[in-house]
């Protein structure tokens, strides 16, 4: 929407959905409910679901004893808050750099937060810049002898110790440049805080448009990733949640969640990404469902190329739902790789800014703690582009389609006439028909059926959030040991 200023410049405004209950009550009302110190009438048969609807919104609630009372008309219109969004970013990790002609540009990430700020949705979000995961963090799924390399290893150094490059297989894909390791913590340390902020019930959606460097693997990196700040995350938010569930929208598969995870019930990994013709990492079939207590907990939903919203979409939903209903997961994370967006440079899908952040906002619709990762994305102007569209669409605020003015608006959104959109291409087919779908859909469905309705598990002593391991104690400083991320206040520092 445009408007005027007082000096008559025009601006755009973003549809600020104003969230309000109206509730008209007739009848005898029985329960007495409160919310916030007001109290609210409400007949037995509905009273519960509403105070749970108001629970949820983060109101406080008290559901009294019946109330003998007369006769009331009563109607009432009540803000209902706002999911609570933490949001990490550090512009260090934005002026990384993998290596000349590398497809992976972290710079990328520069370009989406500075969209994201020019839009001004900061203004609704906490943001913060992630502290530095430690060793012992990474360690919690990393072999000590993988990360040891990774924080000693330097550019100059590499081609002393070609064998150790090798076995950990650094290289073309996965390149020691200068200041790897602190990338590699800073992109973990956010998606760790994400997730320890939803386990203490202090924010309903982390954003870490940093992290899902799905790849990497336990001694190994892989895919342009090192760390895989997805289990790390995931195994943070097991200490909390029985079970939690991973979805990966990136055109990749996500094989090194699924691994992490290929043998337990305790996590479900999902991913839809292009399969066959020896397109990376060339895993993710079918039939790849789990081992073990983990059978059935695994979920690959592999696609050919061209794949559009419409198709795309209505997969995504109905495998999605089904699982959200066996499952009943207690925490999402999900990876939202911007490579399955049409024109990208590595990919080979057909979708639109649109049919993307649906699959955002679906899941966002069931109302469970998630954490929103970033991962893939090679066209640059198209993953800032998606990664804004879905912090509004995480935010519930519409965004106008003119690119505002900022940093980067001349040099890298002439593309798409600075629009804020990726228009699907008709030179691509679509090489999944109908009926493929429908056989995979079925396919699907049919592994789902087979797994327990969402299993139990004793949880036994959890671990604390931040767990400090025995280490010496002179080496880090105390405060700097049980920092967390540092909160960004919003109106004197963006970067
Ligand atoms: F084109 C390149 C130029 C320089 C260095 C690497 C590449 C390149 C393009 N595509 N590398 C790839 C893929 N690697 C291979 C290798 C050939 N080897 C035998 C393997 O095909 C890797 C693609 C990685 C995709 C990463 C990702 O998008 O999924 C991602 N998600 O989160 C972070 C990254
Ligand atoms: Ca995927």
């Amino acid at each position: 929407m445009k408007h005027e200023d007082r000096k008559g410049r025009k601006h755009c405004t973003y549809g600020r959905s104003v969230n309000k209950v109206s509730i008209l009550h007739v009848g005898i009302p029985t329960f007495k409910l409160v919310v916030q110190n007001r109290f609210l009438i409400y007949s037995d048969t509905i009273q519960a679901d509403i105070s749970r609807t108001f629970r949820n919104r983060g109101y406080r609630t008290k559901l009294c004893n019946r109330v003998q009372s007369v006769r009331v008309i009563f109607q009432t219109k009540m803000p209902i808050a706002k999911d609570r969004i933490s949001y990490y970013y550090d512009a260090e990790v934005g002026t990384s750099y993998y290596a000349p002609n590398h497809p992976m540009k972290p710079h990328r990430l520069a370009m989406a937060h500075s969209l994201i700020l020019a839009y001004d949705l900061h203004k609704y979000m906490e943001i913060y810049r992630p502290r530095k995961s430690y060793m012992y963090e990474l360690s919690q799924f990393h072999a000590e002898d993988y990360i040891n390399f990774l924080s000693t290893i330097t550019p100059d150094k590499q081609h002393e110790h070609a064998g150790m490059m090798q076995k950990f297989n650094l290289g073309e894909d996965c390149p020691i440049f200068d200041g790897l390791f602190e990338f590699c913590r800073t992109y973990s340390g956010g998606s760790i805080d994400g997730a320890v902020r939803l386990n203490q019930g202090l924010s309903d959606i982390s954003i870490n448009w940093s992290g899902g460097l799905h790849h990497a693997k336990k001694s190994e990196a892989s895919g342009f990733c090192y760390v895989n700040d997805l289990v790390l995350a995931i195994i943070e938010l097991l200490k909390h949640h029985a079970r939690v569930l991973y979805i990966d929208i990136d055109i990749h598969h996500g094989d090194g969640v699924e691994e992490a995870f290929y043998l337990t019930d305790r996590v479900m990994t999902v991913s839809f990404h292009k399969y066959g013709d020896m397109f990376f990492p060339g895993t993710g079939a079918i039939s790849d469902i789990g081992e073990n207590s983990g059978k059935y907990y695994s979920c690959n939903v592999p696609l050919h190329d061209g794949i559009d919203d419409d198709s795309f979409c209505d997969i995504f939903k109905t495998v999605m739902k089904k699982v959200m209903d066996l499952y009943q997961p207690g925490a999402i994370v999900l990876q939202c790789g911007a490579d399955s967006l049409a024109a990208d440079r590595l990919g080979c899908f057909n979708l639109s800014l649109e049919g993307h952040a649906e699959c955002v906002n679906f899941m966002k619709s069931f109302k469970i703690p998630i954490l929103v990762t970033g991962g893939g994305g090679y066209t640059k102007s198209n993953v800032s582009r998606c990664w804004t569209r879905e912090t509004a669409a995480l935010l519930e605020k519409e965004l106008c389609e003119d690119i505002p003015e900022h940093d980067f608006y001349y040099q890298y959104y002439s593309d798409g006439e600075y629009k804020l959109k990726v228009t699907p291409t008709f030179a691509i087919e679509n090489l999944n028909t109908k009926q493929y779908l429908q056989s995979v859909k079925n396919l699907v469905l049919q592994n789902l059926s087979s797994l327990d309705h969402a299993p139990g598990v004793q949880m036994q002593i959890v671990p604390s959030d931040t767990v400090i391991p025995e280490f010496d104690e002179n080496s880090v400083k105390t405060a700097e040991r049980w920092s967390t991320s540092e909160f960004v206040y919003r109106d004197d520092e963006f970067y």
